[in-house]
């Protein structure tokens, strides 16, 4: 949009003393900022406006995209750039003797998400926004979100994440529009005079679900979309009914926190009422903003599309179905029709604890209706499979399994698309984990490899190489990031690469500096920074990170003049807080950065860094300044990865197993230009078929990990409890579920590997530069333009403007 420095500076001012009745220059930081934030909202308010006309005013099919998890970020830099304002803002508040930086490092980032999962959701908005599609989100506004992190003594501690202390500018809460969601009670079917079957409800906690929305801005296409967070709240006509503040807590607790501890029933029941409410209130309110399309009913395919985003939301299956059946009189077979057309779904993990089971006890206790459905949907199911493909296909693949409700196989049966993320995820979805489904329904599965936004990941986080990239190639790579193979061109010209590494080496200097700041460590940056972002899980292999690192201490305290390039490893991990193992390699991975970092024999050949509280924010900082991008997955575990996009995006070279995206990122780049190591995927399925792995007889023979694995018992490592012991019993006794030591020497070399090709910067910059320019096929926008093609049936549309200026608020 159009705005000149002048008239923002006038329109802060306003704002600024409309909101707090004094002038700007005696704003705290934080009321400068919230000016600013809704200043930018208000310039928002007129696209979000004339964009949601438009969809209804010609009938655009949506999607809405369901998840429980979120990951934002902050928006006042995405959103002012996004509109083309952010220049005109940064000038306007430099001439006010603001700065835009110290600004915006007020915005809290949210944390309704835990990893890749929320995050993917986020970056989906945004591509769904800027290629001008009809895409919402649709989820859970946590009053807490995901637990805040904190080190004592090195090990993680859990604290709850205000992130609303501050008012949210981003958010409108949409009263009009709420939704009543029941739980428990008593449900029985009657039929009324009309001769329908009615839902006859009694007893039911009522609780009221309150949309809060918040704008998805697209890039320079004057386009904005929705994402509707549902907060729960006690219906205004049953307050009298509540005496005490104890007796809200059932209600109030429903939107309080991501994630609560699952370890015990009263955690999961809480779980499912989770899911319940955020998939209730978001299909209720689909369904009513589809009338106003005016269209018969057995179209709602045609101009609605609902996402289940992991098997979180798969209750959209049965909720879709009653909402069709009992309140829109629909008759089963055609409810079933519309529901199997509406909704597709997307896996996310091939870990078994992760695909979700519900009780049928806990089921039918708290969605008493739902569960009724459910039952039906699975009857149908049995009766339409038994004849055709016999009894173990269909009582593996059925919906309610040994006292569960199988979440996954509900969203497979309820969908008409099943997607994994990255190619080898879906293949293994399809000859492993899905298999049987696969027999049945062929046809559903497809793979959608996932992607990132460069706007977000490049454009705002690494303004010194977008830069050099516009006067290297132009700008046609922020449209179009396809564009970015033209870069290549310039791999063998030195300037560019001298360039390239200025740019590398700044933003490592300001990595350093936010480290020195925050962790009090100082590092080179001269050194390598290498980077292991990501939850924290086994299956990762943080602990593989975590060997290799005391086996390099180890050899220098050896050998003092051992030829090591210096190297910074730089962690960020949040573990769930019921996860021991996960906490305890966190603690391992801590009190080593102590030992090593302050060992003078060490001195700049080694540093570890463990962040704390990883989110989005934090990425934004590490990404850019990353040389090296760990993807260790055990291959086949990882289903896709995302953070080895962004990594790859800002010129990291991987170091990878042949895992999830790996596997593409290498193909587009070139084995030249990666560092693979460890088994394939086929050599872990058949290693864990001949059962033959004997991790202890790696531990007796072979020296370096001989080594290394007494170090984590043997006192070498101070303040430990049994946190070393834990990890290496899990290696050695229980026989190393994950391969870390099968894959230990290999990746060892690939270290090594590493360390050589450092020594050249030329051809390390060059391979850094081939990444960067191969790294567009991992676009969010490709990705997207898949699934509107594929799954959803959406196209770009334009959007009409009244030519309205922007409101006030
Ligand atoms: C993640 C996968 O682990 C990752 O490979 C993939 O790139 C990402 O999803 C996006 O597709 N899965 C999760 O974040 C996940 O399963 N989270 C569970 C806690 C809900």
């Amino acid at each position: 949009m159009e705005l000149t420095t002048k008239d923002f500076i006038k329109d802060y001012k306003n704002q600024f003393q409309s909101m707090y009745a004094y002038s700007y220059e005696e704003g705290s930081t934080e009321q400068l900022y919230n000016a600013l934030g809704l200043l930018v909202k208000n310039y928002i308010s007129t696209p979000w406006k004339e964009t949601r006309e438009t969809y209804i005013k010609n009938s655009v099919k949506q999607v809405f995209y369901f998840s429980m998890e979120f990951l934002p970020g902050r928006q006042l830099k995405s959103n002012a750039y996004n509109l083309g304002l952010l220049d005109t803002v940064k000038e306007g508040l430099t001439e006010l003797g603001l700065s835009f930086d110290e600004l915006s490092e007020a915005e809290v980032d949210p944390a309704l998400g835990n990893g890749g999962l929320g995050r993917l959701a986020s970056c989906f908005m945004d591509s769904l926004a800027s290629l001008s599609m009809a895409g919402n989100g649709n989820g859970i506004r946590y009053q807490y979100g995901l637990f805040r992190q904190k080190f004592v003594d090195g090990y993680q501690v859990e604290l709850p994440e205000n992130w609303l202390r501050y008012r949210n500018v981003w958010e409108t809460s949409n009263d009009k529009s709420t939704c009543m969601v029941r739980f428990g009670g008593n449900v029985w079917l009657e039929r009324n005079k009309q001769g329908y079957l009615e839902a006859k409800y009694e007893n039911t906690l009522n609780v009221l679900a309150v949309p809060y929305d918040t704008p998805m801005v697209g890039y320079r296409n004057d386009k904005v979309n929705n994402l509707r967070l549902w907060s729960a709240e006690i219906p205004v006509e049953e307050e009298n009914n509540y005496h005490t503040i104890e007796e809200t807590e059932p209600i109030k607790e429903i939107t309080q926190v991501l994630y609560p501890d699952d370890s015990n029933y009263e955690g999961r029941l809480l779980r499912l009422k989770q899911e319940y409410f955020m998939v209730s209130a978001g299909v209720q309110s689909i369904i009513r903003h589809f009338r106003k399309y005016n269209v018969p009913r057995k179209n709602i395919p045609d101009k609605v599309a609902i996402h289940i985003n992991d098997t979180h939301p798969a209750l959209v299956v049965p909720e879709l179905m009653r909402i069709l059946i009992d309140e829109e009189r629909l008759s089963w077979e055609q409810a079933w029709e519309i529901t199997f057309k509406t909704c597709s779904y997307t896996n996310h993990t091939i870990l078994r604890e992760a695909l979700e089971k519900w009780p049928i006890d806990m089921m039918k206790e708290l969605l008493p209706r739902i569960y009724m459905i459910i039952e039906e949907i699975n009857r149908r199911f049995v009766e339409n499979t038994l004849p055709l493909y016999g009894e173990r296909i269909t009582w593996q693949t059925a919906i309610l399994q040994n006292g569960v409700v199988n979440m996954a196989h509900m969203a497979v049966i309820g969908s008409h698309s099943v997607n994994g993320v990255a190619q080898l995820h879906t293949d293994i979805l399809m000859n492993d984990v899905l298999k049987d489904f696969f027999e049945l329904y062929p046809e559903r599965f497809n793979n959608k490899t996932n992607g990132i936004t460069q706007r977000r990941w490049v454009h705002l986080a690494n303004p010194g190489l977008t830069q050099l990239l516009d006067d290297k190639i132009g700008e046609d790579w922020k449209k179009n990031p396809s564009e970015l193979k033209v870069f290549k061109g310039q791999e063998k010209d030195k300037q560019t690469l001298k360039q390239l590494a200025a740019i590398k080496l700044e933003n490592k200097k300001r990595l350093a500096d936010h480290i020195e700041k925050v962790k009090g460590i100082k590092v080179n940056p001269n050194a390598i920074f290498d980077v292991q972002i990501k939850r924290l899980h086994a299956y990762k292999r943080q602990h593989l990170n975590l060997l290799h690192i005391l086996h390099r201490y180890l050899e220098i305290k050896q050998n003092p003049s051992v030829d090591y390039a210096p190297r910074v490893f730089i962690f960020g991990a949040k573990a769930a807080p019921s996860y021991l193992y996960a906490k305890q390699i966190i603690k391992v991975i801590n009190s080593l950065a102590e030992l090593v970092n302050n060992d003078p024999d060490v001195g700049d050949k080694l540093k570890v860094v463990f962040f704390e509280n990883y989110g989005v924010s934090l990425a934004e900082k590490i990404i850019p300044a990353a040389d090296v991008s760990e993807q260790i997955s055990l291959a086949s575990m990882e289903a896709s990865g995302t953070s080895n996009m962004k990594l790859m995006a800002n010129g990291a070279l991987t170091l990878a197993t042949l895992d999830g995206a790996n596997i593409e990122i290498r193909d587009f780049v070139g084995g030249d230009n990666i560092f693979v190591f460890g088994l394939t995927s086929p050599e872990v399925y058949e290693l864990k078929a001949a059962q033959t792995y004997n991790a202890r007889d790696l531990y007796e023979n072979n020296s370096n990990i001989h080594r290394a694995l007494n170090a984590l018992k043997d006192g070498t490592i101070p303040n430990l409890q049994d946190e070393g012991h834990a990890i290496f019993e899990s290696l050695v006794h229980f026989n190393d579920e994950y391969f870390v030591l099968k894959d230990f020497d290999s990746y060892v070399q690939a270290q090594e590997d590493i360390d050589s090709l450092y020594k050249d910067q030329n051809e390390w910059t060059r391979k850094s530069l081939l990444n960067i320019a191969s790294s567009a096929p991992f676009s969010a926008d490709y990705t997207i333009k898949k699934y509107a093609d594929d799954i959803w049936k959406v196209k770009s549309c334009a959007v009409e403007h009244e030519g309205v200026q922007p409101l006030d608020e």
